[in-house]
């Protein structure tokens, strides 16, 4: 086992990362940038360096100062987190070069999962469902008219080096394909300097669920279950669940399979997640891609099956087996994770950095919270603005409700604006506790409020209108031109509720 480990990452992961390392008596090594002088992860780990200016193109993304500082430090291996260098190819050909070894997997299946359209291949080939759509780039409008209309409308056009739904285009119907073709074309341009874009079929309203799989080097792999991360904003997961509400276990054991039939097939080392899109009407699942690092909803895996993924990367890293075959994955209970922001959610999730002036985390049974800042600590605009990932545990997805509910109650940030009132109004939506979740969840969800919205509204007026009938029958004690002047408290808590300062 190796004895001591760089942490290539900052925040909450390289926090989770650095919790592991010393549960196994490994010692850890920091790197951080200007702007991090004073952050969480620097104060956890054993040792420290800095490794430039606040950007991360001239600190974390820098990996040849990241390897020379593994050899300084004496670093016998490099955990890459999730995000950075943690998906680059290269780094690992570097990193392995200095004698180092990298916690993830092989070079040659980051690759082979690293475009869409490669990983279509790779998946069809292993006989996984993918999306119906075709496996090379469009190459001519008509080209994309001839395919689109053989699959059928409403089509989804798709950057082949695309993440984060750029280049991703909706098209209801023929009118709408040429000029989403070329939006899309050059957005992937502009975004990978790649335009090459291919045609699925969308699937309407599907849900967003992933498999977490893990492999050793001993040609071992199995499959952790699922997570539901339908939940999602500008293709950003916000709340994350295990397992998912329609998960059964034969649609587990099957989607599972076929993640594991994946990862076989590209001779996968380490953590990695199988997204598949699953359509509502009849269950039916379609390989997405593969995300070739641990993610950052890990957490929840870990809350319903009891396995610590670091721990694994870490022995499978070093050649270890696993400590598990596929029979002990056992999954208990329901596991619910928030990701907690530093943004406005009343002001379009606008970034809200600056110092923590105030925090108190939730306590008693149940929860977990993944933290990256402390009372004090000071949130930069440089990097991602997650501050945390805050999870609970139930005994099944009710009292897991129940206890995201009180706990964030609890939880309190000062100083800056965070997602938690956001979070408490989702655990009170119904759509939500009755676990009716889609990729059009979000919206649904700000349509209902704005429904609530009116409902209240609506009894406002009515309460103000049953007010001024009340103050014309009640003779008031005041003069009639004091009354006019100044209105009675009926009025008044009438005007508050409104919130308008003139009737
Ligand atoms: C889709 C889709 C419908 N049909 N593909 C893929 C990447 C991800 N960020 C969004 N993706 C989608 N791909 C086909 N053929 C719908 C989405 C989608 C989505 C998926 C999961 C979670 C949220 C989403 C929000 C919008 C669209």
């Amino acid at each position: 086992m190796f004895e001591k480990i760089l942490i290539a990452n900052r925040g909450e992961i390289a926090c989770r990362v650095i919790r592991a390392c010393r549960e196994m008596k490994i010692a850890t090594v920091a790197v951080y940038s200007d702007a991090d002088r004073d952050a969480l992860h620097v104060r956890m780990a054993d040792e420290a360096f800095h490794i430039g200016p606040p950007p991360s193109s001239e600190s974390y993304l820098r990996w040849e100062k990241i390897i020379e500082v593994a050899k300084t430090a004496g670093a016998e291996a490099i955990h890459p987190g999730y995000g950075f260098l943690s998906e680059n190819a290269e780094f690992v050909r570097e990193v392995t070069k200095a004698g180092i070894t990298f916690i993830g997997p092989p070079p040659e299946a980051m690759e082979a999962m690293g475009g869409k359209i490669s990983a279509r291949k790779i998946a069809i080939a292993a006989g996984v469902p993918v999306v119906p759509g075709t496996t090379v780039p469009l190459t001519s409008f008509d080209d994309a008219q001839e395919t689109a209309a053989s699959f059928g409308y409403p089509v989804m056009l798709k950057a082949s080096a695309g993440g984060g739904g750029k280049g991703m285009r909706l098209v209801a119907e023929e009118g709408g394909l040429r000029s989403a073709l070329e939006n899309s074309q050059s957005e992937a341009r502009a975004s990978f300097g790649d335009d090459a874009v291919y045609i699925e079929k969308a699937i309407v309203r599907p849900r967003h669920i992933e498999i977490q799989i893990f492999s050793n080097t001993h040609g071992n792999h199995v499959h952790l279950g699922e997570r539901e991360c339908s939940i999602q904003r500008r293709h950003q997961k916000v709340v994350e669940e295990a397992p998912s509400p329609i998960n059964s276990t034969e649609l587990r054991d099957e989607m599972g399979a076929c993640a594991v039939k994946v990862a076989k097939a590209v001779d996968y080392v380490g953590a990695g997640t199988v997204e598949f899109l699953v359509s509502d009407l009849d269950k039916s699942f379609y390989f997405l891609e593969m995300n070739t690092r641990l993610q950052v909803e890990h957490p929840v895996t870990e809350l319903v099956t009891g396995i610590d993924l670091v721990r694994e990367q870490i022995r499978v890293a070093a050649g270890e087996k696993l400590s598990f075959v596929q029979e002990d994955v056992v999954l208990n209970g329901h596991a619910i994770e928030c990701r907690v922001y530093a943004e406005d959610p009343d002001n379009n999730f606008l970034p809200s950095p600056g110092r923590i002036t105030r925090l108190r985390l939730p306590q008693g049974p149940g929860v977990r919270d993944d933290g990256g800042v402390y009372e004090g600590s000071e949130v930069s605009i440089y990097y991602d603005p997650m501050i945390s990932k805050f999870a609970v545990y139930g005994k099944d997805r009710a009292e897991a409700i129940d206890r995201m509910r009180r706990a964030l109650q609890e939880y309190e940030v000062g100083g800056i604006k965070t997602t938690l009132p956001f979070f408490r109004e989702i655990m009170d939506d119904e759509e939500f506790i009755a676990g009716n979740l889609d990729t059009g969840f979000i919206a649904g969800f700000y349509d209902r409020k704005k429904t609530t919205a009116v409902d209240e509204t609506s009894r406002d007026i009515a309460l103000i209108a049953a007010a001024l009938a009340y103050s014309k029958v009640q003779p008031s004690s005041a003069s009639s031109s004091n009354h006019a002047a100044k209105p009675n408290r009926w009025v008044m808590a009438g005007r508050d509720a409104l919130h308008v300062s003139r009737l």
